[in-house]
């Protein structure tokens, strides 16, 4: 990669590398160092007009230039201590390594792809998996908006956001559930905020008083885990008064009467009882959203990551629905998407009972397609996700892990059991752009270049395809992800032609083996995307076709082109708080903060900002623990303990407990999963809570993964 610059002054245009709304920044850079950045102000139609950025974003240089930049692959001499290899000896073990395992049993092998990187490394990771014979292959939407993704099929026929940000600019209401808006995607925020200002009306659901509740008319305080309830007493008010579409119903969705009937019983009082949120304020809440005419709802982690965050979504889904805000502008469903790239990681498959487009893996049609395209038998057994991989480890079944930019030892529920399995594996590669705490366990390390240090397409929350290029030199010998993939694929034995193969040159090429066999992006060329900056919202069937603003204003996708409505009987979370335990712990984001701190964690100046998590407690419950603000506390469930600092205040309803997790807290979640998504149970589970002092914290913290871990490197 050296050498692409001649020693000049350059303003590339890239897409932000943390969160879903994919801002753009320009980056300033001389020889391919980086000098600064700039905003954005002159690309009419991008997500951030006039080049707005958040606090992360302001600060994307800083953890390029981590002193601790992975710049050789390295080999482990023992459990986290390595030595420097060569590329070709490294590509050479892992592709001989992998090729063992897919003539032995394929399905020993775990692969995940990365909500991180662009969209042909990732349509690269699950090509790879299952032309090594598996359909082992998922990634961090799993933990994050599976829910979603399993929801919104089985109510409307696929996973996506339905409309985009303008739409929510145009709403008259905007129902935001569990999801803290103006921290974890702020310059989207700014779309509700400027239909606030046109007299929208703002409803916020969150059982924390959030800086997104300050913008609220209607803000709804439940405890965690008691959506259904809440929707379902909604949807009883909106019945009851026919305050519903009834056109819209009789004409586009099935299973009204059944809906009727199950939300008969959830009559405000008893909805009450359940979520703690005032009677009235429901009716109000109702009556604000269906009579609005055009609106919204937006949700993220509060409703999706739950025992039951697949009925969670089918029930936000359907309350759109009943009040017909569904095919047109204005309105529609916004789960927010996190990850820079998350919709295009599970557009293009890299989830384990799909191919790229949403093609089933079990559809036999489906699989004949990509049997003739990538010129391999391969199967139609779903594959694992997430955490059952890490239980397949205990049962000796999976024995490999190719990990492409995840960091499960900090993200996954339950970081103990997650520990120990994966101490199990026999096998385990680790691509990465710095020093992860889930590296300890990785046989081979591949470093990989940054995303702003290479190129390609990825997909924002609105299923906006975007074009990165690249603006800076990778450190040391980092690659871009596609040629990494790549080099193992042809090692692996993978040489044959154009899509037979993985003989690539350029991302480009990979992106246009994706338009050839996924149909949402048939039209969306890198030659389209690199000229329009502002990128296409897919579907998008043809070369000629503009993209798709919203969906959905014909039929919906299901087979009979209906939306089918939910009807669900409340259940709460898996844990509930007893004598033993008998708080409610939920875990959030700083918006300073990026999840397990790999990049903002190298940020002097968000480190400054936001230098440690505080454990948000009711001041009832603080005083009878006789605990103060900076207090140190044990925050203890039956996974695993945690030490943290309280902050007392009156953002959580008393018994309700709040911790970010960005430094580790997933010792004390609940690993419980969501039958159909498989989503774990991070947003609520049963703990208790000790006051105790600095030094005891200090032992304590001695058993959680550090998240800026430093390894023993020998040099090659
Ligand atoms: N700054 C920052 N921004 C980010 C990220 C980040 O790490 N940092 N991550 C990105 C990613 S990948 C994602 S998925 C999004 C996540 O974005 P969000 O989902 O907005 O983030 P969280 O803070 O995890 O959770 C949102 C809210 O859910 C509430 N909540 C807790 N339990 C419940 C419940 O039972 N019901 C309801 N209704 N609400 C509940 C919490 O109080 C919290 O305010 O953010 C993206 N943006
Ligand atoms: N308790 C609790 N747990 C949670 C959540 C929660 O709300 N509560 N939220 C969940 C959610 S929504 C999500 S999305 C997951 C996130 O889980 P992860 O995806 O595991 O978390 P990240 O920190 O984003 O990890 C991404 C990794 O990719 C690396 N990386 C960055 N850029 C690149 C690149 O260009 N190439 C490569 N190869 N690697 C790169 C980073 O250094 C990092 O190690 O966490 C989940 N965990
Ligand atoms: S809102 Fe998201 S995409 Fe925009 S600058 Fe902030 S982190 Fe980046
Ligand atoms: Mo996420």
């Amino acid at each position: 990669m050296k050498g692409v610059f001649p020693l000049e002054e350059k303003l590339v245009p890239v897409v932000c590398p943390y969160c879903g709304v994919g801002c753009r920044l320009y980056i300033k850079s001389l020889d391919g160092y980086p000098r600064g950045i700039e905003y954005a102000k002159d690309i009419p139609g991008i997500s951030n007009e006039n080049g707005k950025l958040c606090p992360k974003g302001n600060a994307v240089l800083e953890y390029l230039l981590a002193k601790d930049r992975l710049k050789k692959p390295l080999k482990a001499t023992e459990q986290g201590k390595f030595v420097e290899i060569s590329w070709s000896e490294a590509i050479k073990e892992v592709a001989e390594r992998l090729r063992a395992y897919s003539k032995d049993d394929p399905n020993a092998m775990m692969f995940f792809g990365s909500a991180r990187t662009f969209n042909e490394p990732n349509y690269l990771i699950q090509k790879l998996a299952r032309m090594l014979g598996t359909n082992n292959v998922d990634h961090c939407a799993r933990l994050c908006h599976s829910s979603t993704v399993s929801g919104l099929k089985a109510v409307f026929g696929a996973g996506a956001m339905t409309n985009t940000y303008k739409d929510i600019e145009e709403a008259n209401v905007i129902f935001i559930i569990g999801h803290n808006y103006a921290e974890t995607h702020p310059v989207g925020f700014r779309y509700v905020l400027k239909a606030k200002e046109r007299g929208a009306k703002v409803i916020v659901a969150d059982p924390r008083f959030t800086r997104t509740a300050w913008f609220a008319d209607i803000f709804l305080q439940h405890y965690p885990g008691t959506d259904i309830a809440l929707l379902n007493g909604m949807m009883h008010v909106i019945i009851k008064e026919n305050l519903y579409d009834e056109d819209f119903v009789r004409r586009r969705c099935v299973g009204f009467d059944e809906l009727a009937r199950t939300v008969e019983k959830f009559t405000p009082e008893y909805v009450e009882k359940i979520t703690g949120v005032p009677a009235e304020l429901i009716v109000q809440a109702a009556r604000t959203f269906a009579t609005a005419g055009k609106g919204v709802i937006t949700w993220a982690m509060g409703l999706t990551q739950h025992t039951h965050g697949h009925d969670n979504v089918r029930l936000a889904a359907t309350l759109s629905a009943i009040c017909g805000y569904q095919g047109k502008e204005g309105c529609g469903v916004s789960p927010m998407r996190g990850q820079n790239n998350v919709q295009g990681a599970c557009d293009l498959g890299v989830l384990p009972n799909v191919f790229p487009g949403y093609q089933a893996v079990t559809d036999p049609e489906k699989r004949k397609f990509f049997e003739e395209f990538w010129g391999v038998e391969l199967s139609g057994e779903v594959g694992l996700t997430v955490i059952e991989a890490a239980h397949a480890i205990e049962k000796g079944k999976v024995k490999a892990y190719y990990v492409m930019g995840e960091n499960p030892v900090i993200s996954d529920a339950n970081t103990n059991h997650v520990l120990k399995a994966l101490q199990k594996l026999e096998f385990m590669v680790v691509q990465d752009i710095v020093p992860t705490p889930t590296m300890e366990f990785a046989d081979i390390v591949l470093p990989a270049a940054a995303m702003l240090e290479n190129e390609g397409s990825l997909t924002n929350t609105e299923r906006r395809v975007q074009w990165s290029f690249q603006a800076l030199n990778p450190p040391g010998e980092a690659r871009p992800d596609w040629w990494i993939v790549s080099e193992i694929g042809k090692a692996a034995g993978f040489s044959g032609d154009g899509a037979r193969g993985f003989r690539y040159t350029s991302p480009e090429d990979i992106l246009r083996e994706i338009n050839a066999c996924t149909p949402q992006y048939r039209g969306i060329t890198p030659e389209r995307l690199k000229s329009n900056l502002a990128g296409i919202h897919w579907p998008c069937p043809s070369e000629d076709h503009p993209g798709t603003r919203v969906l959905y204003k014909e039929r919906f996708l299901t087979p009979d082109g209906k939306a089918h409505l939910a009807a669900v009987d409340y259940r709460g979370p898996a844990e509930v708080p007893d004598e033993e335990y008998p708080f409610l712990l939920t875990t959030i984001r700083y918006v300073g903060h990026y999840h397990t701190l790999t990049m903002t964690g190298r940020s002097r100046a968000l480190v400054k900002r936001w230098p440690e998590p505080l454990a948000e407690i009711h001041p009832e419950d603080a005083e009878r623990l006789g605990i103060k603000t900076g207090d140190w506390i044990k925050i203890e469930t039956r996974r695993g303990a945690y030490p943290v600092r309280a902050k007392v205040t009156r953002t959580v309803k008393k018994g309700v407990i709040a911790v970010p997790w960005h430094w580790g807290a997933n010792v004390l979640t609940n690993d419980a999963l969501d039958p159909v998504s498989k989503i774990p149970e991070t947003k609520a589970c049963a703990c208790r809570i000790a006051k105790i002092s600095e030094e005891e914290a200090r032992e304590l913290m001695k058993a959680v993964p550090k998240v800026i871990p430093e390894f023993e490197v020998v040099k090659g």
